[in-house]
């Protein structure tokens, strides 16, 4: 029985890809990568170094950076991510989003974030949404980001549920893999996973409880 809803951040609750692909790009470019939309797609819930890691090897220059070099490269492209976030609002809380939360929290269902964003709080203020989610798991004290599960074990585990009796909602492949390596039901969002939906306007407490059948 379902008794709890796992939200992936980037792609489910608002789409942020966009902010990430502009910072990326540009960072790339500067170190002489041209990335494209394509190539996003493959970064989309993988964690911020492993995301430049593959933007380094993609350009065939990953043994010309050490680890130091990594880090402040990283934090460079969040620099630019932080401020291009500053406009974020309300408004940008993807279709259906807010009322399948409220649906969700007026029947007694618990709601729990596993992004691996490190900005998942200053993104849920910015959305007004913080106060309607149960709890957010910390990238930071995961040992793995996705396609590995310990996010939404984490998350899991902070809403006092047995994984059994979540369902996790993703819109990007490492998120479903991550989901199915530690068997919680999962519904995609443009994305196969156990249920598929095409958007997120779709959901509702009602198409979810499909996967109780
Ligand atoms: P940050 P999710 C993921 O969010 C994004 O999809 C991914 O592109 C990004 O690199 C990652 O968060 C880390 O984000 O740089 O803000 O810590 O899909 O897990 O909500
Ligand atoms: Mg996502």
């Amino acid at each position: 029985m379902i008794k709890g809803v796992i939200f992936d951040l980037d792609g489910v609750i608002t789409d942020t890809a966009k902010f990430h692909y502009i910072a990326w790009k540009n960072l790339a470019s500067e170190l002489g990568i041209e990335i494209d939309e394509k190539f996003n797609e493959t970064l989309k819930g993988i964690p911020r170094l492993d995301s430049l890691i593959k933007i380094l090897e993609y350009g065939g220059v990953r043994q010309k950076y050490s680890d130091t070099d990594i880090d402040s490269l990283a934090d460079k492209k969040n620099e630019e991510y932080k401020l291009l976030l500053e406009e974020l609002s309300k408004d940008d809380i993807l279709p259906g989003i807010e009322e399948f939360i409220d649906e969700l929290r007026s029947n007694n269902i618990k709601i729990g974030l596993a992004s691996v964003s490190k900005n998942a709080p200053t993104i849920l203020k910015k959305l007004e949404l913080i106060e309607k989610i149960d709890f957010i798991a910390d990238p930071s004290k995961v040992a793995k980001g996705k396609p590995a599960p310990d996010i939404f074990i984490e998350a899991a585990r902070g809403i006092g549920l047995e994984i059994e009796n979540t369902v996790g909602i993703e819109d990007a492949e490492s998120g479903v893999k991550a989901m199915r390596a530690c068997n919680m039901r999962s519904v995609g969002i443009g994305v196969e996973a156990d249920l598929t939906l095409k958007g997120t306007s779709e959901l509702s407490l009602e198409v979810i409880s499909m996967l109780d059948k």
